[in-house]
């Protein structure tokens, strides 16, 4: 999928060299300076939705850099900034998303960084600092992982197929969802439980998974993630016709993304 032609290559650029360096900075702090005695600072929706410090450092770290470099666009983060701008380009950000596995000091967190242009995402950031891998596209110009080209990967059948997925914060959603990934799971090679849907569309992107869905997911945690698996080659979506968003996301290689969807809508993943 092809730029809007209206937006000229050294706007892309430009969102592309900011959205790395806030991500790689914002990456650094999270890695290099957590504390070795990390506690939750606060709950959200559920008693395990959990925010640390260290949340709200980045989400200020990279809303700093997005002021000093881009002043007049807007800002849209997962713990808090919510700025208009003025320039149609808005910035969707997931300081940590991950947050539990931040928290717990497994590997699989990333800092994700979108930016927005009359609210379509043209560039796509997702930092994995102690994975030590970078993913990034620009709308039309492909996705890589460091400088290597990433292409999903084609499974013979959705039997074969290996499915990521994630389970939200309230008690009946996973309960729900419990049910889904139970009837799912005799139908696909396997399903993994990475802890970021940020990282779950990049390795979908990468090809280390055929597929991913989920219900319940924020714009902070896919605008970046669903722009790297596209331009990687996958098709994104939610319910048949629907767009990818909070109701469901469905990402996979084109080899089985209708057969997975179209399980899905069978198994009602789209509601609690
Ligand atoms: C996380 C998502 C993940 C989901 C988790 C959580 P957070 O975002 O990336 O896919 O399964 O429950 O919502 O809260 O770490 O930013």
């Amino acid at each position: 999928m092809t730029a809007p032609s209206h937006l000229p290559g050294p706007l892309l650029d430009e969102l592309l060299a900011v959205a790395l360096e806030a991500a790689r900075r914002a990456g650094a702090l999270l890695r290099d300076g957590r504390p070795a005695d990390l506690a939750v600072a606060a709950t959200k929706t559920s008693a395990i939705d959990v925010v640390t410090e260290m949340d709200v450092a980045a989400e200020k770290l990279i809303t700093g850099v997005l002021a000093e470099r881009r002043p007049d666009d807007g800002v849209l983060g997962e713990e808090g900034t919510s700025t208009e701008g003025g320039s149609g380009v808005r910035w969707v950000v997931d300081p940590i998303d991950g947050t539990v596995n931040y928290l717990y000091g497994l590997p699989s967190w990333a800092v994700s960084v979108a930016a927005q242009v009359d609210g379509r995402t043209v560039v796509g950031v997702v930092e994995a600092p102690v994975r030590g891998e970078t993913f990034r596209a620009v709308l039309g110009r492909g996705a890589f992982l460091g400088e290597r080209r990433l292409s999903t990967l084609p499974a013979p059948s959705l039997a074969q197929s290996l499915i990521g997925t994630g389970f939200g914060y309230l008690t009946e959603r996973r309960a729900a969802q419990g049910e889904v990934v139970r009837r799912l799971l005799p139908q696909v090679r396997d399903i993994r439980r990475g802890g970021s849907a940020a990282l779950d569309l990049c390795d979908v992107a990468a090809g280390r998974l055929n597929g991913y869905y989920e219900r319940g997911i924020n714009p902070w945690d896919y605008a970046a993630g669903e722009l790297i698996a596209r331009e990687a080659g996958a098709r994104t979506g939610g319910r048949p016709g629907e767009p990818l968003g909070g109701e469901l996301a469905v990402a996979a290689d084109p080899s089985v993304f209708e057969p997975l969807q179209e399980l899905l809508e069978g198994l009602g993943a789209w509601h609690d």
